[in-house]
């Protein structure tokens, strides 16, 4: 484990080859129930590059009229969203050591010319609890600056396998992934996601 910001906590390869593998099928699964859709960004309705679904009681949507929310349903099919797989619940556990469960679970699936902008997650009510993300696939580079926009900001690669969390003063801080990286071994299953895609997992306490 590395600390690379106060509160930001990177563990690489937490996730052995045959977890990365067993939890890549539970999200194949989810996927088929809640299908990857694009979200679109508040005011301008420009799509997002990232396609994305969700698990738990609650999951993160956004679109040009109603803008950036939580909901207790998919977007597309109008069904709640599948239940989060324990496996989840239990990372979560040994992770945080948070003593409430996480509600929602984001995925995000990018292909090799998907990115996400630099930003902050400030969608959520209780902004004391710490944020885990799990990476899986191809390798990003990924950003974290500081709390204001312009700040510095260190770069560096999530890998399949790797768990960050990101908690006290950095749950604030700005964050993003500046692109997908070649990547020789990306272990992902064909049945959720074709060779040189990344997958990662954003646990959040949300209400
Ligand atoms: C640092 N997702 O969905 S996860 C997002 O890799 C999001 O898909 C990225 O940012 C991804 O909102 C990054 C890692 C992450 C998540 C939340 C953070 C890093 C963070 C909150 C504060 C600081
Ligand atoms: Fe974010």
């Amino acid at each position: 484990m590395s600390e690379i910001a106060p509160g930001a906590f990177h563990y690489p390869v937490y996730l052995d080859p045959a977890t990365q593998a067993a939890l890549a099928e539970e999200i194949a699964e989810v996927v088929a129930a809640a299908p990857l859709y694009v979200s679109t960004m508040p005011k301008t309705g420009a799509p997002m590059s990232v396609r994305m679904t969700n698990c738990g009681a609650l999951g993160w949507v956004s679109d040009k009229e109603r803008g950036y929310r939580y909901e207790a349903r998919h977007p597309m099919t109008g069904e709640p969203w599948p239940a989060m797989p324990p496996r989840l619940l239990e990372l979560w556990n040994e992770l945080t050591r948070y003593p409430k469960p996480p509600e929602a679970c984001l995925v995000n699936l990018y292909d090799g010319e998907a990115r996400m902008g630099l930003h902050q997650d400030k969608d959520e009510v209780d902004l004391a609890a710490p944020i885990l993300s799990l990476s899986l696939g191809a390798d990003c580079r990924f950003r974290l600056g500081g709390t204001r926009r312009g700040d510095p900001a260190v770069a560096f690669p999530l890998s399949s396998g790797d768990a960050l969390v990101l908690s006290g003063p950095a749950r604030m801080r700005y964050h993003g992934v500046d692109r997908i990286l070649p990547t020789v071994n990306a272990p992902l299953p064909p049945t959720l996601a074709a060779r040189g895609v990344r997958v990662n997992l954003t646990l959040r306490r949300v209400a």
